[in-house]
C-alpha cells in the first residue's frame, strides 16, 4: 500500500485535430511509440468582430444546472449562454450525508457550448439522496480556443495519470478530466494547471478493482496573447482532515477554469477530489476546491495536502 506512488504509470498523449474538418483524427500525432494518442477536437474561433474593444474577456460568467435529488448515479450537462463557450469546468456534490461516497468520474466539455458531469457512487452503493451540479465557466469565444486531451492505456495499476498540453503558442484557460471504465472503484485525486497543461490522475479505491480503466485528461487553451495568463495556486496544511480550499485571482482578474490536487497521502484510495467550484460574485472570482476522505475501511493516517488552483487572466 505505501509506496504506491512509484507504480503510477503515466503517459503523454497529444493530438490535435481541427473541428470542423472531416477527419478528426487525421492530425494525430504519436509523441512516443508506447504513449496512446488521442485526438481531441480544436477550435479555431474566429473571433472578429466578437473582441471588445475594452474588456479582454467579454461576457465571462459562471452558470449551472443540477440533477434531481435522488440515490442514482447521474450525469448533468450546461449550455453557456448563446454568444458564449465554455473556457472551463467544474462540478459540486449536493447532500449532507454523502462525504466522500460519490465519485466525480467526468467533467469536460461537451459540445460546442456545454459542459458534461458524470458522478458514481462509490462501490456498495450510497442508500441516501444526492444531487450533482455541473458548472460551466463561459465568455465570448477566446483567440484561438482548443481542446487538447491525452489518454492512458486502459489498465488495472492502482493509479494512472495523465497530462496533455497546449499547442506552441497557447496557453491553458480551462481543464476536464475523465475516467473511463472505472465503475463505481476509481476516483479523481488531481486535476491540476499549469501555464500550459493539465495533469489528471486517479487511483482504485480501498479494495482495487481487476477493471481495465484509464484516465484521460483534458487543456482548454487560448491565444498565447491572452493578456495576463497566469495559475494561482493555494495549498492548505497538511492535515488528516477533510479540506476546502479557495483559489483567488488577483484583483482585475477573473477566473477561467480551476484545478486542485492531493498530495502527501500515504494510504491507497480513501481520498478523492471532490468538488471544484468557480465563483463569480459581485465581481469577485475565485474557486472553492475540497476533497473528502471516502468512506471505506482505511484509516488515513498520514497528513496529506490540497493544493487549488484557478487559472486567471485580465478582465
Ligand atoms: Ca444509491
Ligand atoms: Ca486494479
Ligand atoms: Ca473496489
Amino acid at each position: 500500500m505505501f509506496g504506491r506512488k512509484g507504480s503510477s504509470t503515466r503517459f503523454l498523449a497529444l493530438a490535435i485535430g481541427i473541428l470542423g474538418t472531416v477527419q478528426p483524427n487525421a492530425d494525430k500525432i504519436n509523441m512516443k511509440q508506447s504513449l496512446l494518442s488521442e485526438v481531441a477536437m480544436i477550435f479555431l474561433t474566429l473571433t472578429l468582430g466578437l473582441s471588445s474593444a475594452n474588456a479582454a474577456i467579454p461576457g465571462l460568467t459562471v452558470v449551472q444546472n443540477t440533477t434531481p435529488w435522488d440515490s442514482t448515479d447521474k450525469a448533468i450537462s450546461v449550455a453557456c449562454p448563446i454568444g458564449t463557450v465554455p473556457t472551463g469546468t467544474g462540478y459540486d456534490i449536493g447532500g449532507s450525508l454523502n462525504q466522500g461516497q460519490i465519485y466525480v468520474t467526468t467533467t469536460i466539455q461537451a459540445g460546442s457550448r456545454s459542459v458534461l458531469v458524470e458522478a458514481v457512487e462509490a462501490q456498495g452503493g450510497f442508500s441516501g439522496n444526492w444531487t450533482l451540479t455541473a458548472k460551466a465557466i463561459c465568455a465570448e469565444p477566446l483567440l484561438g480556443l482548443i481542446r487538447v486531451s491525452a489518454t492512458t492505456n486502459s489498465w488495472s495499476a492502482t493509479t494512472a495519470d495523465a497530462e496533455a498540453f497546449c499547442p506552441v503558442g497557447t496557453v491553458l484557460v480551462g481543464t476536464g478530466a475523465e475516467i473511463l471504465n472505472g465503475g463505481n472503484d476509481v476516483m479523481l485525486t488531481a486535476i491540476e494547471p499549469t501555464i500550459d497543461s493539465v495533469r489528471v490522475a486517479a487511483q482504485e479505491d480501498e479494495s482495487g478493482t481487476g477493471a481495465l480503466w484509464s484516465v484521460k485528461a483534458h487543456a482548454y487553451c487560448a491565444d498565447d496573447s491572452l493578456p495576463g495568463q497566469q495559475v494561482i495556486t493555494s495549498g492548505s496544511s497538511g492535515t488528516l482532515d477533510n479540506k476546502t480550499v479557495s483559489p483567488d485571482c488577483p484583483a482585475g482578474k477573473g477566473v477561467l477554469g480551476l484545478g486542485g490536487a492531493i498530495d502527501n497521502y500515504g494510504v491507497g484510495g480513501d481520498i478523492s477530489l471532490s468538488e471544484l467550484n468557480p465563483v463569480i460574485y459581485q465581481g469577485d472570482h475565485w474557486a472553492y476546491v475540497k476533497a473528502e476522505e471516502t468512506a471505506g475501511t482505511m484509516i488515513n493516517a498520514w497528513a496529506w495536502v490540497l493544493r487549488g488552483s484557478v487559472i486567471c487572466a485580465d478582465l
